[in-house]
């Protein structure tokens, strides 16, 4: 293991480092242990006669071979993780009892796997999707799993359900197409017929569904959970992950050309901001509500189609979870991690949520296939840093050596050990619900309200989020065959907003929609990434450098930039450094043919000389930047670029003679993130 991974303090990092092995140096050998002597040729009767079947070398290294890969989930197969910490600030005990969040000087290890829901293990990751935002906080009383999303509702009320939305959502089966997009008939289909569906798909077709890194996007647990504190009080709660660097996202067109450009844009965001020591950040929050208070809501909390607006129901920030390690090896931690909603710890209960109960079968279920048996909790990355005991015995890949005779309970021979805890002694007991009910099939009566809470949130767009959704549903419905499912979809949103809906019914060609228009007037200013931090630091630069560029005043710039935490990566017609006199600061990275303005959060023009080719790639960079509202700078001769672009003196473009004016007003420019106040159909 390097120096730099370890992690001192870090309970599961100590633990994992039993199992890992460097090879470097090391001599090759079978795994029985045995010197191998050729690991070139196969064992022949003969230089040019046939393969022995002895060759055990061969048997074993192809064997192996033939079983390397798993099943890959069945939604959320494309993912990325990272370990971090998680830290308190305050004390929950009036809540909780749960053991991870009482002491504010504890931190307790997690791993976070970000993942796309629809698409295969090696599609794109900037596609329009939910994204999972899933954490194992690894905890003193066992593993605690967050399985969250970065969308706070979801399409179903019921579990029953899920198989028939992802069947819908995945490519089609006659034909496996289209990979990784909703934009296609039986998803809309499975829409048009399930419209309790209408609030996530709003959230689906806003910028939400496009982050601009994992490091800037908001996760949440969806569902109602229960704290149960130690008087056995037990409060509702939502939980919710923050993103330091506030919530960010990419454009449409952006996002689809990044997914050619490069596939591994948000993993390789994560990974490099977490080798550069750029850690990314997330404050938890949870929205809670008293037990007596679980019918004062104009929507009922166990519907996992509502939110709780943050206006009415305050997010109470409790704590931090910093990312800091990246993994040894994908497969052993990211691909055979196994998360689980039923993973909790005292203190934690569940909710009624049917979808949440659903989630509690498939989880283990879904493992025991991919992971090839009962024992996945052995993996190194899911063990829990606590002991485990218990009668559980056998099964593929047991590695565990239980001694003894005796793996049943009760028992006389070993003292009826292992013996379950009392509640002093930390077992679980879980809450004590008073049930009574009928055995039914059936939705209830206030699960039935499906476009409010779609159209608070349509009402919280500013006008930019506003015009992506139209432009969303324009495009996703653009690629809809049928006729009938375009018109059904279009009927349907109606009842979110007629002026929605008439807009893009008008770009599909559908009739315009029939119903009167939804009553809702509130809207809920946090649903609106208008709203969000506005933080320069971690966003990447491209900087546009011609031959005998003023090396020292944009180095000076680029300093200045980097002093607010913004990384600048030159680019120019080829790599190594402009003839740029003596300053050793400025290195092409990056040729126009190898980068992209859509890599890059904002384009920098630094000057030099240029010839005509030069001048129309660097114009290819400023035209795309600008249509993408992202902030565009220029000193020196790039100044002349932008009067030839007209843009001058546009919204979010940038420049000056005076350099520390200039990287002030660009790196103001470049905290906004977008403006959107272009002219720009
Ligand atoms: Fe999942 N989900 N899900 N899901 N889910 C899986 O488990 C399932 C739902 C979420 O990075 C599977 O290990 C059902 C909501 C994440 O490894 C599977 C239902 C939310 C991940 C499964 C839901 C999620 C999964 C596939 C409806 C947000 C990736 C592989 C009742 C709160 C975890 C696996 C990772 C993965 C089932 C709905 C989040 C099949 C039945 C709602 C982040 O078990």
């Amino acid at each position: 293991m390097s120096e730099k991974s370890k992690m001192s303090g870090n309970t599961k990092d100590e633990q994992l480092e039993q199992f890992r092995v460097d090879d470097e140096g090391k001599k090759l050998t079978t795994n029985q242990g045995l010197k191998v002597s050729e690991d070139e040729f196969s064992l022949k009767a003969g230089e040019r006669g046939p393969t022995l079947m002895e060759d055990f070398h061969f048997r074993e290294k192809m064997t192996h071979f033939d079983h390397e890969r798993i099943p890959e989930r069945i939604v959320h197969a494309r993912g990325f993780a990272a370990h971090g910490e998680f830290e308190l600030y305050e004390s929950l005990k009036e809540f909780t009892k749960a053991n991870f969040l009482q002491d504010t000087s504890k931190k307790t290890s997690t791993f976070v796997r970000f993942s796309t829901v629809a698409g295969s293990r090696g599609s794109a990751e900037t596609v329009r999707d939910a994204r999972g935002f899933a954490t194992k906080f690894y905890t003193e009383e066992g593993n605690y799993d967050l399985v969250g999303n970065n969308i706070p509702v979801f399409f179903i009320q019921d579990a029953i359900k899920f198989p028939d939305l992802v069947h819908a959502l995945k490519p089609e089966p006659h034909n496996e197409m289209p990979q990784a997009a909703s934009a296609h008939d039986t998803f809309w289909d499975f829409v048009a017929n399930n419209q309790e569906s209408a609030h996530m798909v709003m959230w689906a077709m806003s910028d939400r569904a496009i982050p601009r890194s994992f490091r800037m996007m908001e996760g949440f647990g969806v569902h109602t959970f229960r704290l149960v504190n130690d008087q056995g009080k037990a409060h509702f709660v939502k939980f919710h992950w923050k993103p330091v660097l506030g919530t960010h996202s990419l454009v449409w067109d952006e996002a689809q050309k990044i997914s050619g450009k490069d596939a591994d844009f948000h993993r390789r965001d994560l990974w490099e901001s977490i080798e550069n020591g750029d850690y990314p950040e997330y404050e938890l929050g949870l929205q809670i509500i008293a037990e007596e208070d679980e019918f004062n809501f104009d929507f009922d909390i166990l519907d996992p189609t509502k939110l709780w607006p943050e206006e009415d129901v305050p997010v109470k920030i409790v704590g931090k979870m910093t990312l800091n390690r990246n993994v040894d090896n994908v497969f052993a931690e990211t691909e055979q991690v196994a998360f689980h909603p039923g993973h909790v710890v005292p203190g934690i209960d569940f909710s009624n949520d049917p979808l949440l109960q659903g989630r509690l079968f498939s989880y283990t279920d879904t493992q025991l296939l991919r992971l090839g048996g009962p024992n996945f909790h052995e993996l190194p990355i899911n063990r829990p840093v606590c002991p485990f005991h218990n009668n559980q015995r056998d099964g593929f890949g047991r590695q565990t050596i239980n001694r003894g005779q005796v793996s049943y309970h009760k028992n006389s021979l070993a003292a009826n050990t292992p013996s379950p805890a009392t509640e002093e002694e930390g077992g679980y007991v879980h809450y004590q619900e008073k049930i009574e009910g009928r055995k039914v099939r059936s939705r209830s009566e206030s699960f039935k309200d499906h476009f409010s809470q779609a159209t608070l949130f349509w009402n919280s767009m500013s006008e930019p989020e506003k015009q992506h959704l139209k432009n969303a549903f324009s495009f996703e419905l653009g690629k809809v065959k049928s006729k009938s499912v375009r018109q059904q979809v279009v009927d349907m949103f109606a009842n979110v907003s007629s002026e929605l809906a008439a807009t893009f019914a008008e770009a599909i060609g559908a009739e315009p929609p029939a119903g009167k228009e939804s009553e809702v007037t509130k809207s809920s200013p946090a649903l609106s990434q208008l709203n969000t931090k506005k933080n320069p630091s971690t966003r990447k630069v491209g900087v546009i450098v011609g031959n005998e560029m003023n090396a020292k005043e944009v180095s000076a710039v680029l300093k200045a930039l980097k002093a607010k935490g913004i990384q600048a990566e030159c680019i120019s017609d080829k790599l190594g450094k402009p003839m740029a006199g003596d300053d050793a600061e400025i290195e092409v990275k990056h040729t126009f043919l190898t980068a992209s303005s859509v890599l890059f959060d904002a384009i920098y023009l630094a000057g030099g000389s240029t010839d005509a080719k030069f001048k129309k790639n660097a114009m290819h960079f400023i035209n795309e930047a600008y249509a993408h509202y992202k902030p565009i700078g220029a000193t020196h001769e790039g100044a002349l670029l932008l009067k030839e672009a007209e843009i001058m003196d546009d919204a979010g473009v940038v420049s000056s003679d005076d350099m520390n004016d200039f990287a002030e007003r660009f790196a103001d420019a470049i905290a906004a993130h977008r403006h959107w106040d272009r002219k720009i159909m």
